[in-house]
């Protein structure tokens, strides 16, 4: 039975704002634990948007001043869910006022950002998390279970792609609502923040630091109008970013993401092969997890699929839902970020990515963007 509450003042009301508002609401229903969550408050600029979000989603009421929204003693946690720009400025006001923050990623525009940021949470001590959400898929989870299990042996390789199409036609507008992510002032990158980011936090989660890397970055469209001043302006982003590294245990790195795959919609995918065992998981098939374990008999040796949805504690989080054979989605990755958030609070050990996990990403970030812009390999700093 849930005996304390916490309170959710969430900023943003776009895409990230529904699936946190999602995980909110499901999360006690299975995910039982001493907190209720309980979705205080929501805040957007747009009176009549952040009204009728919270109507629809069941907030408790609204706010269209982010500063309102932290002073009020009734919120225990403030959710960023806006664009990229505005992360700092929150996230340091909401630590400065003893509020626990889950940030959308990436943290930051920057690392000297995220550093401020990072910072701000651990003086003020305050529980803190990055919505990289695609860790808590119980596919990928499973991977992470096999490699501390020592299953691969020694990797030798890393690759992973994320896959869109949808900025392909050149006449579509940069900035505001929805077109934020093509405007640099707002997100700080393309797609590298946007779609590298969750390959980067997945694969330092799973095969360590990385300890240099070699970018090429691309922006095919160089122009487009910006919905907010109705003037054709400069592109500022990379529309596509591929680059190769070296893990700090040795492997090699092999990363490409791009919103220019005719045909892809979201397709994040990522191999590691190790001596004994390779690993590789689609988002696109999600609860599977592909394994060949050379480990096998030789006569039955070969890839096999695992449908992540067996009900025992074997399958990270599937105990909680349905029953086995039957799959979940893409959302329930963000209860299972909600559940883990409260877990931490409830046992005081913090849960993954804290905002200093995420620092180690962006700084990833930095290093292939300033490799790509000098030509050179860059060497990532020790956090
Ligand atoms: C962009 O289209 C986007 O929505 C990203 O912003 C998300 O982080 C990613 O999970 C899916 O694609």
């Amino acid at each position: 039975m849930a005996t304390k509450t916490l309170n959710v003042g969430m900023i943003g009301y776009g895409f990230m704002g529904r699936a946190h508002s999602n995980a909110y609401k499901q999360v006690g229903q299975f995910f039982p634990g001493d907190y209720r969550v309980v979705l205080k408050a929501i805040c957007a600029r747009d009176e009549a948007k952040a009204k009728a979000f919270a109507e629809q989603w069941g907030y408790e009421s609204f706010e269209t001043d982010w500063r309102k929204l932290i002073a009020r003693p009734d919120i225990d946690v403030i959710d960023i869910c806006t664009p990229n720009n505005l992360h700092k400025e929150i996230a340091i006001a909401a630590a400065k006022a003893g509020k626990m923050i889950l940030c959308e990623k990436p943290l930051a525009m920057n690392t000297p950002e995220g550093v401020e940021m990072t910072e701000a949470v651990e003086k003020a001590g305050v529980a803190n998390m990055v919505w990289y959400n695609y860790r808590r898929i119980p596919a990928v989870t499973l991977a992470k279970r096999l490699i501390e299990e020592g299953r691969l042996g020694r990797v030798f390789h890393y690759r992973a792609k994320f896959l869109q199409d949808w900025t392909i036609k050149a006449d579509l507008p940069q900035g505001g609502q929805g077109l934020w992510r093509l405007d640099v002032a707002a997100a700080g990158s393309g797609v590298s923040g946007d779609l590298l980011a969750h390959c980067i936090d997945t694969a330092v989660w799973l095969n360590g630091a990385m300890s240099s890397v070699c970018c090429m970055t691309e922006t095919f469209v160089k122009e487009r109008m910006h919905t907010l001043t109705g003037k054709v302006e400069a592109v500022g982003i990379d529309d596509a970013c591929i680059f190769m590294g070296k893990f700090a245990n040795g492997s090699l790195a092999n990363f490409e993401s791009t919103r220019y795959a005719r045909g892809h919609k979201a397709q994040y995918t990522f191999e590691i092969n190790g001596e004994d065992m390779s690993i590789s998981w689609d988002l696109h098939d999600l609860h599977r997890l592909s394994i060949y374990d050379y480990k096998d008999e030789s006569k039955l040796r070969g890839w096999r699929s695992i449908h992540v949805t067996d009900n025992s504690p074997d399958h990270p989080y599937m105990a909680n839902w349905w029953v086995p054979g039957l799959a979940i989605g893409y959302d329930s990755s963000f209860t299972h970020q909600v559940a883990d958030f409260l877990m931490g609070l409830e046992t005081g050990k913090p849960q993954g990515p804290t905002f200093r996990d995420a620092l180690e990403t962006q700084q990833i970030l930095d290093c292939i963007l300033a490799s790509a812009k000098t030509r050179q390999w860059v060497d990532v700093p020790k956090t």
